[in-house]
Protein backbone atom coordinates (compact mmCIF):
# COMPACT_ATOMS: atom_id res chain seq x y z
CA UNK A 1 0.00 0.00 0.00
CA UNK A 2 2.19 2.62 1.42
CA UNK A 3 2.87 6.17 1.91
CA UNK A 4 -0.04 8.07 1.03
CA UNK A 5 -0.94 11.62 1.76
CA UNK A 6 -4.61 12.77 1.24
CA UNK A 7 -6.98 15.83 1.52
CA UNK A 8 -9.86 16.26 4.30
CA UNK A 9 -11.63 19.29 5.30
CA UNK A 10 -13.87 20.22 8.49
CA UNK A 11 -16.52 21.49 6.72
CA UNK A 12 -17.70 24.95 7.96
CA UNK A 13 -20.90 23.22 10.31
CA UNK A 14 -17.77 21.02 11.70
CA UNK A 15 -15.91 24.89 12.66
CA UNK A 16 -19.21 26.03 13.74
CA UNK A 17 -20.17 23.47 16.03
CA UNK A 18 -16.86 23.71 17.69
CA UNK A 19 -15.52 20.04 16.49
CA UNK A 20 -12.11 20.72 15.45
CA UNK A 21 -10.35 19.19 18.19
CA UNK A 22 -12.85 16.46 18.12
CA UNK A 23 -11.78 15.22 14.59
CA UNK A 24 -8.05 15.85 14.29
CA UNK A 25 -7.89 14.04 17.34
CA UNK A 26 -9.13 10.96 15.71
CA UNK A 27 -6.80 11.27 13.11
CA UNK A 28 -3.70 11.85 15.50
CA UNK A 29 -4.83 8.90 17.82
CA UNK A 30 -5.39 6.52 14.75
CA UNK A 31 -1.21 7.25 14.39
CA UNK A 32 -1.79 9.43 11.13
CA UNK A 33 0.94 12.39 10.44
CA UNK A 34 -0.59 15.72 10.04
CA UNK A 35 1.95 17.47 7.16
CA UNK A 36 -0.42 20.66 6.20
CA UNK A 37 -3.51 22.56 7.90
CA UNK A 38 -5.21 26.02 7.47
CA UNK A 39 -8.12 27.62 8.28
CA UNK A 40 -9.89 29.00 5.13
CA UNK A 41 -13.10 30.28 3.99
CA UNK A 42 -12.77 29.37 0.44
CA UNK A 43 -13.71 31.36 -2.96
CA UNK A 44 -16.38 29.98 -5.15
CA UNK A 45 -14.01 29.42 -7.42
CA UNK A 46 -12.23 27.09 -4.88
CA UNK A 47 -15.19 25.53 -4.30
CA UNK A 48 -16.87 24.84 -7.56
CA UNK A 49 -13.31 23.38 -9.08
CA UNK A 50 -13.19 20.88 -5.38
CA UNK A 51 -17.08 19.77 -6.06
CA UNK A 52 -16.47 19.70 -10.05
CA UNK A 53 -17.67 15.98 -10.17
CA UNK A 54 -21.08 17.01 -8.42
CA UNK A 55 -21.66 19.83 -10.67
CA UNK A 56 -24.55 18.34 -12.82
CA UNK A 57 -26.31 17.14 -9.22
CA UNK A 58 -29.22 19.15 -7.94
CA UNK A 59 -27.54 19.70 -5.15
CA UNK A 60 -24.12 21.34 -6.56
CA UNK A 61 -24.83 24.95 -5.98
CA UNK A 62 -26.29 24.55 -2.19
CA UNK A 63 -23.84 22.69 -1.71
CA UNK A 64 -21.07 25.77 -2.96
CA UNK A 65 -23.24 27.89 -1.09
CA UNK A 66 -22.43 26.34 2.53
CA UNK A 67 -18.70 25.16 1.81
CA UNK A 68 -18.15 28.84 1.59
CA UNK A 69 -20.63 30.31 3.99
CA UNK A 70 -17.25 30.19 6.59
CA UNK A 71 -14.17 28.82 7.59
CA UNK A 72 -13.08 25.51 6.56
CA UNK A 73 -10.25 23.93 8.39
CA UNK A 74 -8.54 22.36 5.42
CA UNK A 75 -5.28 19.73 6.00
CA UNK A 76 -3.03 16.74 4.44
CA UNK A 77 -2.90 13.81 6.58
CA UNK A 78 0.48 11.73 5.50
CA UNK A 79 0.71 7.65 6.56
CA UNK A 80 0.45 3.87 5.23
CA UNK A 81 -3.28 3.21 3.14
CA UNK A 82 -3.76 7.26 4.81
CA UNK A 83 -6.84 7.62 1.76
CA UNK A 84 -8.87 4.71 2.78
CA UNK A 85 -8.37 5.01 6.33
CA UNK A 86 -9.66 8.22 6.68
CA UNK A 87 -12.62 7.47 4.52
CA UNK A 88 -13.78 4.61 6.94
CA UNK A 89 -12.87 7.10 10.29
CA UNK A 90 -14.89 9.42 8.45
CA UNK A 91 -17.70 7.22 7.51
CA UNK A 92 -20.44 6.87 4.83
CA UNK A 93 -21.77 10.14 3.37
CA UNK A 94 -25.47 9.85 4.74
CA UNK A 95 -24.50 10.33 8.53
CA UNK A 96 -27.72 8.13 9.46
CA UNK A 97 -26.43 5.49 7.41
CA UNK A 98 -22.74 5.82 8.86
CA UNK A 99 -21.50 3.46 11.46
CA UNK A 100 -21.45 4.64 15.22
CA UNK A 101 -17.27 5.30 15.68
CA UNK A 102 -17.19 7.16 12.53
CA UNK A 103 -17.11 11.33 12.68
CA UNK A 104 -20.22 11.77 10.79
CA UNK A 105 -21.69 8.26 12.69
CA UNK A 106 -20.98 10.26 16.11
CA UNK A 107 -21.10 13.47 15.14
CA UNK A 108 -24.18 14.34 12.49
CA UNK A 109 -27.49 13.38 11.30
CA UNK A 110 -27.99 15.40 7.91
CA UNK A 111 -26.40 14.62 4.32
CA UNK A 112 -26.28 18.68 3.77
CA UNK A 113 -24.28 18.61 6.71
CA UNK A 114 -21.89 15.48 7.09
CA UNK A 115 -18.96 17.84 9.41
CA UNK A 116 -16.18 16.48 7.19
CA UNK A 117 -14.27 15.74 4.07
CA UNK A 118 -11.89 12.92 2.77
CA UNK A 119 -10.76 12.42 -0.67
CA UNK A 120 -12.63 9.30 -2.30
CA UNK A 121 -8.74 8.19 -4.14
CA UNK A 122 -5.23 8.52 -5.14
CA UNK A 123 -6.03 10.62 -8.10
CA UNK A 124 -8.65 12.83 -6.30
CA UNK A 125 -6.03 13.33 -3.54
CA UNK A 126 -3.41 14.62 -5.70
CA UNK A 127 -5.64 16.89 -7.23
CA UNK A 128 -7.02 18.27 -3.98
CA UNK A 129 -4.08 18.68 -2.20
CA UNK A 130 -2.59 20.49 -4.73
CA UNK A 131 -6.11 22.42 -5.52
CA UNK A 132 -6.14 23.57 -1.76
CA UNK A 133 -2.60 24.10 -0.99
CA UNK A 134 0.52 25.28 -2.15
CA UNK A 135 3.67 23.20 -1.76
CA UNK A 136 5.38 25.33 0.20
CA UNK A 137 2.62 24.94 2.99
CA UNK A 138 3.12 21.01 3.25
CA UNK A 139 5.72 20.08 5.53
CA UNK A 140 8.14 16.53 5.75
CA UNK A 141 8.63 16.16 9.07
CA UNK A 142 10.09 12.84 11.09
CA UNK A 143 7.80 12.22 14.10
CA UNK A 144 10.35 12.02 17.03
CA UNK A 145 8.17 8.54 18.39
CA UNK A 146 8.52 7.43 14.49
CA UNK A 147 10.61 3.88 16.03
CA UNK A 148 6.96 3.12 18.37
CA UNK A 149 4.90 3.60 14.83
CA UNK A 150 6.41 1.14 12.28
CA UNK A 151 8.03 -1.98 12.31
CA UNK A 152 11.58 -2.18 11.61
P1 LIG B 1 -18.50 12.25 0.22
O1 LIG B 1 -18.36 13.58 0.91
O2 LIG B 1 -18.81 11.15 1.20
O3 LIG B 1 -17.33 11.92 -0.69
P2 LIG B 1 -20.03 12.78 -2.20
O4 LIG B 1 -21.01 11.84 -2.81
O5 LIG B 1 -18.73 13.01 -2.90
O6 LIG B 1 -19.81 12.33 -0.68
O7 LIG B 1 -20.79 14.17 -2.05
C1 LIG B 1 -20.07 15.33 -1.68
C2 LIG B 1 -20.85 16.07 -0.63
O8 LIG B 1 -22.03 16.57 -1.22
C3 LIG B 1 -21.35 15.23 0.55
O9 LIG B 1 -20.38 15.09 1.57
C4 LIG B 1 -22.56 16.01 1.01
O10 LIG B 1 -22.16 17.09 1.87
C5 LIG B 1 -23.09 16.58 -0.28
N1 LIG B 1 -24.17 15.75 -0.81
C6 LIG B 1 -24.06 14.55 -1.44
N2 LIG B 1 -25.25 14.06 -1.78
C7 LIG B 1 -26.15 14.99 -1.35
C8 LIG B 1 -27.59 15.06 -1.40
O11 LIG B 1 -28.28 14.18 -1.92
N3 LIG B 1 -28.14 16.17 -0.84
C9 LIG B 1 -27.41 17.17 -0.26
N4 LIG B 1 -26.08 17.13 -0.19
C10 LIG B 1 -25.46 16.07 -0.73
MG1 LIG C 1 -16.72 12.74 -2.49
Amino acid sequence: MGIERTFVAIKPDGVQRGLIGEILSRFERKGFKLVALKQVTPSRELAEKHYGVHRERPFFSGLVDFITSGPVVAMVWEGEGVISSARKLIGATKPLESEPGTIRGDLAVNIGRNVIHGSDGAETAKFEISLWFDSSEINDWIPADLVWRVES
